[in-house]
């Protein structure tokens, strides 16, 4: 191994592990020599009701199609629940902790069942069928859960909205889908603060009538207790009528390529795209996928911090746990309330062998120092995992050695809301970990770095990451929009899958993802594509134009730098600077806090009026002495402004 931070295999991780080293190298050459024999032997794993007789059905090429296993039927809520009655019954399916630490419940597999089919059950009463699309703005709490369920056993498409997110960009998911139907809660709760999810799905569905979508019904849990707005008629409460259903539904008989979820993420332009996964394929990549990346043993209890508003706590809390039959933990506060020993605290509670977080959580805790992690004991640990962005060196040492004692080994997972699943990763027990690599591929997966010009790249290199063939868990298309999914993702490099990431390959065959090299920028792991963050602020009165860029910041990764060019009269002050943030925050949300806001009188352009970002980024980086050749400005000079002008002076 070439590289200075090695940490081999230890004899402990091999005894259990499922997967040795020798093992990973011959399926993985087996899965991409022969991906029908390989999918074709794992997509058993789920359950059918119809056997398929075809495997893989993939073309990246031309209109690009994606099809798995496409004969075959099956159900996903089926898969999840019903399937484990007979074993796990009165096994706890999910531990839910709240946010006060007094605050938690354990269901098991034989009470998510009669909950899931309760909620289907609701939701079919309110005229909910296969193909309709129901938007799900939720806390933390199991009722999020048996609502996703409940829509997968009906046939239903969920679009599940992560509940930091405004009114204004709740209606825009809701108007994209034409949803008919939200489920939320009176209330969230994080941190002991209230978060108002009914009076902002109130505020949503006038603005979505506006764009043209009628909410027609929207089913209220009952979480805090507090004061909401009512409207009789479209407004109910799910306590009330779940106590007018059975508990039994008959899951639906569901084609493999039937839609499954709609979850919405940003790309470099435009509004976000609702990222579609469909039914078979993708099940079958995040059971496998949590099996083996987490070295996943039955009896383990499992947690992934995420929100299940991301792609993370779609696959990863949900649906690839509950697949395996797991006990999946549940979290509904945040990892500072009431002390910064909370995740630690929580594993000790639970005695949680699987722990899965993101960087930027870990920054921020280590921040806080050591004793907040030695109080606690930790010892049932057994996997540790992160996701979300690239894991600096220190932080990934200090994960190792402060939270896992040097005894555990760490998963640096790297996929995205498009892949599904887990596409480059270590697995525990086979993959000699270097601090800061996403390692290698898994299984059926095959990565390709390319140049500029798409030529692909052997060996260690630099260059723009590929996948050059399909996986089960790909999306499909983007909702309602096929030529935007193939101009997206499959023309920059033709009959292959551009990631939007940058990579380098060492010596050894090890992916080091290096970050976004398009227009989207990873705050706090969360996603956000500069445009958005953009056309927030210009539709502000007083914002003619703006520019935003993302920069280095200590914990979050990214943070957001804005440059604002000011309408004619309208005077630059703290105050307009305050507005501004408020204002991003009103039409996008909390996550997308502007962090720096520089008013310019001018952006830097090509004649034919393209924004320069290479030299904003630099500016914002503070480091505008490599700013690199600006001739091609239309007006040099603004640069000088720019330079002087800048908030990230260190
Ligand atoms: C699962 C998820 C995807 C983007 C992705 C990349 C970054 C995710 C990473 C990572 C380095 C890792 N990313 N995991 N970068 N190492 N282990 O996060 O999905 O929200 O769609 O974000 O996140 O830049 O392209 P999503």
């Amino acid at each position: 191994m070439s590289d200075v931070h090695v940490h081999r295999v230890q004899p402990a991780w091999k005894k259990s592990a499922l997967i040795d080293n020798d093992t990973y190298l011959k399926w993985y050459a087996d899965s991409v020599k022969n991906p029908d024999k390989f999918w074709g032997k794992h997509g058993k794993r789920i359950d059918w009701f119809k056997p398929f007789t075809k495997v893989k059905n993939t073309s990246f090429n031309g209109k690009v199609s994606i099809k798995w296993f496409e004969d075959g039927q099956t159900n996903v809520s089926y898969n999840c629940i019903d399937r484990h009655l007979k074993k796990r019954g009165d096994q706890t399916a999910i531990i839910w902790e709240g946010d006060n630490p007094y605050d938690d419940r354990k269901i098991t597999y034989n009470e998510l069942y009669a909950h899931v089919c309760r909620f289907a059950n609701v939701l079919k009463k309110h005229g909910v069928k296969k193909g309709d699309r129901v938007t799900i703005y939720m806390p933390m709490i199991p009722e999020t859960a048996y609502a996703m369920l409940a829509c997968t056993r009906l046939g239903a498409i969920h679009s599940v909205v992560f509940g930091g997110f405004s009114p204004d960009a709740l209606a825009g998911r809701i108007d994209d889908c034409k949803s008919t139907i939200v489920v939320t809660a009176d209330e969230g709760l994080r941190g002991g603060k209230p978060i108002p999810l009914k009076d902002n799905t109130d505020k949503a569905i006038d603005i979505a009538a506006k764009a043209g979508t009628k909410v027609e019904k929207v089913v209220v849990v009952r979480r805090t207790g507090g004061k909401t707005g009512w409207v009789p008629g479209r407004d109910v409460w799910y306590h009330d009528e779940a106590a007018t259903v059975k508990a039994d539904c008959k899951p639906e008989k569901m084609k493999a390529e039937d839609p499954l979820f709609i979850l919405y993420t940003s790309g470099s332009t435009g509004k976000p795209k609702g990222v579609l996964h469909t039914t078979a394929g993708y099940l079958v990549y995040v059971s496998m996928t949590h099996q083996y990346v987490f070295d996943y043993h039955d009896g383990d209890i499992y947690w992934c911090t995420a929100d299940v508003g991301w792609v993370t706590g779609h696959s990863y809390i949900v649906y690839g746990p509950l697949a395996n039959g797991a006990t999946t933990l549940m979290f509904e506060g945040v990892p500072n309330y009431p002390s910064q020993s909370r995740f630690w605290d929580v594993i000790d509670k639970h005695k949680v062998n699987i722990f899965y977080t993101a960087p930027t959580a870990l920054r921020a805790l280590m921040g806080a120092g050591d004793g907040y992690v030695k109080k606690t004991s930790r010892k049932s640990l057994r996997v540790l995992g992160t996701v979300g962005e690239p894991i600096n060196p220190e932080a990934w040492e200090w994960y190792f050695n402060v939270v896992g004692n040097a005894k555990v080994p760490i998963v640096d997972t790297w996929w995205q809301t498009e892949t599904g699943g887990i596409l480059i990763t270590p697995l525990p027990g086979a993959t000699d970990l270097k601090a800061g690599s996403a390692t290698r591929p898994f299984f059926g997966v095959k990565p390709q770095l390319v140049n500029g010009d798409g030529t692909a790249l052997e060996g260690a290199a630099d260059g723009n990451l590929c996948i050059a063939d399909s996986w089960p868990g790909q999306m499909r298309t983007v909702y309602g929009d096929h030529d935007r999914f193939v101009q997206t993702y499959f023309s920059t490099y033709k009959g292959k899958y551009f990631t939007g990431d940058g990579c380098r390959r060492d010596a050894d065959g090890y992916y080091w993802i290096t970050g976004r090299v398009d227009d989207v920028i990873n705050v706090s792991g969360h996603r956000m594509g500069t445009a958005e963050v953009e056309s927030a602020l210009v539709s502000h009165d007083k914002v003619s134009e703006a520019a935003v860029v993302g920069y280095p910041h200590d914990i979050k990764g990214q943070g957001i730098y804005c440059y604002v060019t000011l309408m004619a009269g309208a005077a630059s002050s703290e105050d307009l600077r305050k507005e501004l943030v408020a204002h991003v925050r009103k039409e996008i949300g909390a996550i997308a806090t502007p962090d720096k806001i520089q008013f310019a009188p001018g952006l830097p352009k090509t004649r034919s009026g393209k924004i320069m970002r290479r030299i904003l980024r630099k500016i914002a980086e503070d480091d505008y002495g490599a700013l690199g050749d600006t001739s091609t400005l239309a007006d040099p000079a603004v640069v000088d402004d720019l330079v002087a002008n800048r908030q990230n002076k260190r």
